[in-house]
């Protein structure tokens, strides 16, 4: 590779030309309205809750505190049934409510958690469980949501990696107590930095609200000890603009998807996910599995892309339970964790994004391929 070749990252952000962000931005300045709910922010909530398919969102400053204050908003404490096999933000935004998480197995087959391991894993103290849809691949949620009625526990669907996936053609959102959505740079829709609680009702969607501001109800009523998690007017305009992009956007991720999995198909050792028919993907990622019968392992497999300027990412390793702030708890043992810690040694996530040419697809294959 020459030194002028930019590397070719797992993911890049959408941007739609500058000009068109220009209006969004007098309009701002026009308004002198920069946040606490201002109209870009409405109106994004609205234009969501439509191209979604859901009832109720509420937007927030990242993914990360709108996990934080969905734990909140519904008195989660005590414990909390997670997957090991996810981004930290998971586990932490426990940790941040002073919840301690217990990490149950993923099924093998969905890299998803297993359901036959939360009931397992459920204690006294378990109030709730917190699944994440793993690279947008629906978790069972027939199942979980079953659980969780039977033992009278709260459900949080980490739902990061899910905007815009249906199953039998409706939102995957619409499950659990409620769902929490990233709109960091890194996924399929962002504004910069970004993150949605979607709600099954307005009332709830009016507490979220009101935690979201400090707690505050009115100039003069504060109802809880509430956080600042508020998305800008400047977030909130580039999420509509990136509205109008984003049904060619998801297009072209499915296209990707389907030029790497036909491009990978004779490649012995190398293992794409299969997708469900009942599901409408939203090619957000791309993993493979690096199996024994491949030339090299996973980890040689990951140095060779990145020596050829291929930044691909091993999401996820190492697992949120071997990270030091979780090894020490009873559930982190790996001896409980085994198809995780398999599902960690062996995955590579290969770049996707809108932009990605089809000639780099035949590079990343034809490295994978050993032509
Ligand atoms: N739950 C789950 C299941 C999640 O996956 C996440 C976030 C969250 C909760 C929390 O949501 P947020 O609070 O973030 O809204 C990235 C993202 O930072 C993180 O949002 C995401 N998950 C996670 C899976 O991936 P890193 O540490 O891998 O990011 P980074 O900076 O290494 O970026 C990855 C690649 O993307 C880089 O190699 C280059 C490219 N990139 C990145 C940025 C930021 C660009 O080309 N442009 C950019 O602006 O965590």
């Amino acid at each position: 590779m020459s030194d002028a070749t930019p590397p070719i990252y797992v993911t890049q952000p959408l941007l739609p030309p500058l000009a068109e962000l220009m209006p969004y931005l007098e309009q701002i300045w026009a308004n002198k309205y920069v946040t606490n709910g201002g109209p870009f922010h409405q109106q994004l909530e609205a234009a969501l809750c439509e191209y979604l398919g859901v009832g109720h969102i509420s937007l927030f400053a990242n993914g990360t505190i709108a996990l934080m204050t969905a734990l909140q908003s519904l008195g989660v404490k005590g414990e909390v049934i997670t997957t090991p096999y996810s981004f930290v933000a998971t586990a932490h935004a426990m940790m941040w409510n002073g919840i301690r998480p217990v990490f149950a197995d993923i099924d093998p087959a969905t890299f998803n958690l297993d359901p036959a391991r939360i009931e397992a894993a459920i204690t006294p103290e378990t109030t709730a469980i917190m699944p994440v849809h793993c690279y947008g691949r629906p978790c069972d949620t027939q199942a979980i949501d079953a659980i969780a009625r039977r033992h009278d526990l709260k459900v949080i669907y980490d739902a990061a990696h899910a905007f815009a996936v249906r199953q039998d053609g409706a939102s995957i959102l619409r499950h659990g107590d409620l769902a929490v959505l990233s709109f960091h740079g890194t996924k399929v829709f962002h504004t910069f930095e970004g993150g949605a609680i979607v709600s099954p009702d307005a009332a709830t969607k009016r507490h979220i609200d009101n935690l979201k501001n400090f707690g505050i109800v009115d100039e003069v009523t504060v109802v809880a000890p509430g956080i600042n998690g508020k998305m800008s007017e400047f977030n909130a305009a580039f999420g509509l603009l990136q509205l109008t992009h984003i049904d060619a956007a998801l297009a072209r991720r499915r296209q990707i998807d389907e030029h790497y999995r036909c491009a990978l198909a004779g490649v012995a050792g190398i293992t794409c996910l299969p997708h469900d028919g009942s599901v409408t993907p939203n090619g957000a990622y791309f993993p493979i599995l690096v199996g024994p019968a491949y030339g090299l392992d996973r980890d040689a497999l990951h140095h060779k892309l990145r020596d050829a300027g291929i930044v691909a990412r091993r999401y996820f390793y190492p697992l949120i339970s071997d990270f030091p702030m979780y090894r020490p708890m009873a559930s982190a043992d790996p001896a409980n964790l085994p198809h995780a810690t398999r599902a960690a040694a062996q995955v590579i996530c290969l770049p996707i994004y809108p932009d990605l040419e089809s000639g780099q697809i035949e590079r990343i294959v034809a490295l994978i391929a050993g032509q």
